[in-house]
């Protein structure tokens, strides 16, 4: 096997495959940044993300952004992003993701808490959602009365009253595409360049080292085997 490759059995690959829009060598990849990212904490690898390392990972403080984007992953609300949650979320995020998941995708990160699975056509965006989102601290800049003005002429454009229904989402989403392609991440060519990368370690680690990955990977076969029911 080469270097850092994680052995998933097949079965579950299937189930991946059939869950995601990734090729399989997408998703042994994905599966080992995966790993690398829940195993952040000094409690070793726990098989799940928690928010911390979530944060970590994405290089951003925790607060109101960060609690979005965890519950956009965070399928199931327990507050851990288990790999099939990961998966999940990269899948939507990614090239390959298809409109309506983007759109309720993006939708959840404006309804703050609510679960992009349980998200539907009554769902609406308030500006209280908007005014907590706008208030991050990396728009702390902005005084209360630009905030203000800011969400008047936003709702103004959704042709909106005192809530953006997620009908009137997608209708501006439909005339506005690039609202959603700011969203997409190109993570095919990500994983390109990170098995390239990986590669070029694997190349130079090829005269000793192979030891220490080798046990890595036996370690989350086991773990994977033991989680599959
Ligand atoms: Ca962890
Ligand atoms: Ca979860």
């Amino acid at each position: 096997m080469g270097q850092g490759a994680v052995k998933i059995p097949k079965k579950q690959m299937k189930q991946y495959k059939k869950w995601s829009h990734f090729d399989e060598d997408e998703i042994v990849a994905l599966h080992t940044h995966f790993h690398k990212i829940s195993s952040t904490n000094e409690d070793g690898d726990d098989n799940v993300i928690d928010k911390g390392e979530f944060a970590e990972s994405i290089h951003m403080d925790e607060g109101p952004f960060l609690d979005r984007m965890f519950n956009i992953f965070d399928d199931d609300g327990d507050g851990t992003i288990t790999f099939e949650e990961f998966l999940c979320g990269m899948s939507i995020l990614c090239t390959k993701g298809n409109k309506e998941e983007k759109l309720k995708f993006s939708f959840t990160v404006y309804t703050a808490g609510r679960l992009h699975n349980s998200i539907s056509e009554e769902d609406v965006i308030t500006k209280d959602d908007l005014k907590q989102l706008l208030k991050y601290k990396k728009f702390a800049t902005l005084d209360d009365e630009l905030i203000d003005d800011i969400i008047e002429k936003t709702f103004e454009d959704f042709g909106a009253k005192d809530v953006i229904t997620y009908q009137q989402y997608k209708d501006y989403v439909e005339k506005h595409p690039e609202l959603l392609d700011n969203m997409t991440v190109n993570i095919q060519a990500r994983i390109a360049h990170r098995k390239k990368r990986a590669a070029a370690e694997a190349a130079a680690k090829a005269a000793g080292g192979e030891q220490s990955t080798a046990d890595t990977s036996a370690e989350k076969d086991k773990n994977l085997a033991e989680k599959q029911k």
